[in-house]
């Protein structure tokens, strides 16, 4: 080897030696996605995300954001994110559900005492190990970065469900998941699994009767157009969380993820704080738009959905019990 090309050669392993460090200064659009429009809590939330790395980067991380299921639904979100289609998706618990099973602990009808407990839970040991474990598991290739609110889940529909009796005969839009079918069915109507972008005109041409979600997604969604009545049946309370795309991941440098991890428990609070304030202000216009919030009888509900809970529960009695526990 000549002396020149041993040295060119020499010049070529100090650069490869030097990729890594190269890579840590990556470059990337983040796409992220959601199925509410701009503004909505979530929504805005991660936005605010995206300008702080956009900052805190000097621009080489930006986020671009994809509103109002601009990329489909929340399974497709899944399934682009997985593959590196999308980076940032954020999704419902719901949703998750058939991907990580475990998950489903968070989606059994009246697992949670209230929304505090719920937030409690996610906040604490319990929520960082579902995150974690998500996380590490080969097959979900989604990085779970953190935790969202979604308040409570309530029926709507043209007439006041008070009582499990009130939905005989009723057809009720629920998400793809064989375990809120079974709650609707257990609580006394019939439910229908049906992807959200369908729904509202699902209930507009009465393919189904009604449909359970929070006030902010009633109103941001124009669900009140089509179901006048919002009844308090509190039965899902069921928390949301942002995911990042394992093979995008992969691509940030280690000082990044760090970036993008601190970030994201500075966002799971902020959105927080927005989701309280959309919550109180999306029932106020609610009200005036004409709908009328009518209480229900819980206690009812929560004894006539024991057997989803029983049935679902079983499998995770251990984790249950900490919920449960968790003051
Ligand atoms: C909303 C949630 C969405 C979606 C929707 C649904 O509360 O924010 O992510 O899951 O419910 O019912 O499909």
């Amino acid at each position: 080897m000549s002396a020149r090309y041993f040295a060119a050669a020499v010049a070529a392993a100090a650069l490869v030696s030097l990729a890594p460090a190269a890579l840590a200064q990556q470059k990337m659009v983040i796409k992220a996605s959601d199925v509410h429009p701009l503004g909505y809590p979530t929504v805005e939330a991660i936005v605010r995300m995206g300008a702080k790395l956009e900052k805190a980067t000097s621009g080489r991380l930006t986020l671009q954001m994809y509103p109002q299921m601009q990329l489909g639904g929340e399974k497709e979100m899944i399934e682009q994110a997985q593959v590196g289609a999308l980076q940032i998706a954020r999704i419902s618990v719901g949703a998750l559900g058939p991907v990580i099973d475990e998950l489903n602990v968070f989606n059994m009808p009246f697992i949670f005492r209230d929304e505090a407990h719920m937030r409690k839970v996610i906040d604490g040991p319990i929520g960082d190990e579902l995150l974690q474990k998500i996380s590490a598991n080969p097959q979900t290739r989604l990085i779970a970065l953190g935790w969202m609110d979604a308040g409570t889940r309530n029926v709507y529909s043209n007439k006041p469900v008070t009582k499990p009796a009130d939905l005989k005969g009723m057809k009720v839009r629920m998400m793809g998941n064989p375990i809120f079918v079974e709650t609707m069915n257990a609580m006394g109507g019939n439910g229908v699994a049906m992807g959200f972008n369908e729904l509202y005109s699902a209930m507009q041409t009465g393919v189904v009767d009604g449909a359970e979600n929070n006030e902010p997604t009633v109103l941001a969604q124009n669900h009140y157009q089509v179901a006048k009545v919002y009844s308090l049946t509190g039965h899902l309370i069921i928390p949301e969380m942002f995911v990042f795309s394992k093979p995008s991941w992969d691509k940030l440098g280690k000082d990044d993820q760090a970036l993008i991890r601190k970030f994201s428990r500075e966002t799971q609070f902020e959105q927080r704080k927005l989701w309280d304030e959309k919550t109180a202000k999306a029932t106020e216009e609610l009200k005036a738009k004409g709908v009328q919030f009518v209480p229900a009888d819980k206690p009812a509900f929560f004894k006539a959905t024991q057997p989803v809970r029983d049935k679902y529960g079983a499998k995770y009695s251990a984790l249950l019990q900490r919920i449960l526990d968790t003051k």
